[in-house]
């Protein structure tokens, strides 16, 4: 599930990463006083040793280099070692929970911790995406065109997932482009090592215990193939970025081959997000919501949960902004800028996609994207910003434009915004005369077209 704002996955923790927007920028950081064992290969890797804590100079300085190296060496031998002891306690957990010691040793072979995992768990978003930016990303022309193109193309399969699952097909479709832009993002990281290392150090390490022993189990049904079983650095793979438990428990074999594979089978996905959204109370035929406008000033109830009956939502003044009755059933009234941007009444159905993913604007992204692939118009209330944000088509054309007055990006034009391309718009900003925010926005486009 989605991915910043970009990882999401079915059950996965929330993460400041889900969801589409897959976020560059994560800095190293290690909390806690505790160094834990990966810190411990992080300092003898990637990061700098400690400064030394005399002058490193003269005749000393040799000695003093020698004895940092020692302790380097000896930090990465006994963090390995500490990984291999925390492995043995997993095989012994493994065990308990099903898995067999061929199944368990087959998948271990030789595994070694990933640091880089350790990263993504602890690091905080150094930036608060705007709302209008995540949607921007999220629900743009390029995403409703994909997606349209692969309601066509998958027609049958998102038929048979509606008529067992009763959940729509473009309901179903925005899930999938949102989770893994329609298969073309699993993420590329072996889920039993990334499992693993989580289960051995950093924060939730019972969480991610159960699941990696819930991805053993999917090696041992036979479900995916150990060499393709990659996905996201919080174990969340496929199409719909399913976390291993939510596997075990929601996946269901679309295409009828006896196995449910999440990674090869469209049919697989689309049948398995279906019956994650009826589980989590999906109405047949109901909708999530829609976009209402408010009376002038209004300052009554507002809130996800806070339902209540659509004539009490009439009766303060509340319509639909395409002019049609508000219909039966309980809403809530969603305001996610505030009364002074777009509003929505929102039902069950909303909770049942923010079930996938437990964040309002990841439902709110899979709802209004799900409306477009309806064929239905965008938002009528503009969010309340001079500044809009842009499309990943348009994120591109900073990128490119960036690229083009000397900024080095690596060579990334992807569309998405990490911290290379957040500095180099804050440097570009600053000379434009612009506020140095980073953000990718109207703003800064037009300045580059000049
Ligand atoms: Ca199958």
């Amino acid at each position: 599930m989605s991915k910043g704002l970009s990882m999401t996955a079915a059950g996965a923790p929330p993460s400041p990463s889900r969801g589409g927007v897959r976020g560059g920028g994560l800095s190293v950081c290690f909390t806690g006083p505790r160094v834990s064992f990966l810190g411990r290969l992080v300092a003898q890797g990637t990061r700098r040793p400690p400064p030394l804590p005399l002058p490193a100079r003269g005749r000393g300085s040799k000695w003093l280099g020698l004895g940092a190296v020692l302790i380097a060496f000896f930090a990465a031998h006994s963090a390995r070692a500490d990984f291999q002891t925390c492995l043995a306690g997993l095989r012994v957990t493994a065990a308990a929970g099903g898995v067999s010691t061929q199944t368990f040793d087959q998948a271990t072979q030789g595994l070694q911790p990933n640091p880089e995992v350790i990263t993504f768990s602890t690091s905080q978003p150094e930036f608060k995406t705007p709302i209008w930016d995540y949607l921007a990303g999220l629900v743009d022309d390029e995403r409703v065109a994909d997606g349209q193109a692969n309601m066509r193309k998958w027609g049958q399969a998102f038929a048979s997932a509606q008529s067992r699952f009763g959940v729509d097909p473009a309901t179903v479709a925005a899930v999938w482009g949102v989770e893994s832009n329609f298969g073309q993002a699993f993420g590329n990281r072996p889920i039993v090592q990334s499992l693993a290392t989580l289960s051995c150090d950093g924060r939730r390490q019972a969480y991610f215990r159960t699941e990696f022993v819930a991805a053993l189990k999917i090696l041992q049904a036979g479900d995916i193939d150990p060499a393709q079983f990659k996905g996201s650095w919080a174990g969340a793979f496929g199409h719909t970025q399913f976390m291993p438990s939510t596997f075990l428990r929601i996946a269901v074999d679309g295409d009828g081959d006896g196995r449910r594979d999440l990674i090869n089978s469209v049919p697989d996905a689309l049948a398995s997000t279906a019956n994650y959204l009826k589980k989590a109370g999906w109405q047949t035929g109901g909708t999530w919501g829609f976009e209402v406008k408010l009376p002038e000033g209004y300052n009554g109830p507002s809130g996800r949960t806070k339902k209540q009956p659509m004539t009490a939502w009439a009766g303060r003044g509340i319509r639909r902004v395409d002019g049609r009755p508000l219909g039966e059933g309980a809403a809530g009234l969603l305001l996610p800028a505030g009364p002074e941007g777009p509003a929505f009444l929102v039902t069950r159905n909303f909770d049942a996609i923010y079930g996938y993913n437990a964040a309002e604007s990841y439902a709110l992204a899979i709802s209004l994207l799900s409306d477009r692939l309806r064929g239905q118009p965008g938002l009528k209330t503009p969010w309340p910003t001079d500044d809009p944000g842009l499309s990943r088509a348009d994120r591109r054309e900073v990128q490119t434009r960036l690229v083009q007055r000397g900024y080095d990006l690596q060579g990334k034009i992807d569309g998405v915004i990490g911290d290379k391309t957040r500095e180099a718009i804050a440097d570009f900003q600053g000379k434009a005369g612009l506020k140095p925010d980073g953000r990718a926005s109207v703003s800064v486009l037009t300045a580059l077209r000049r």
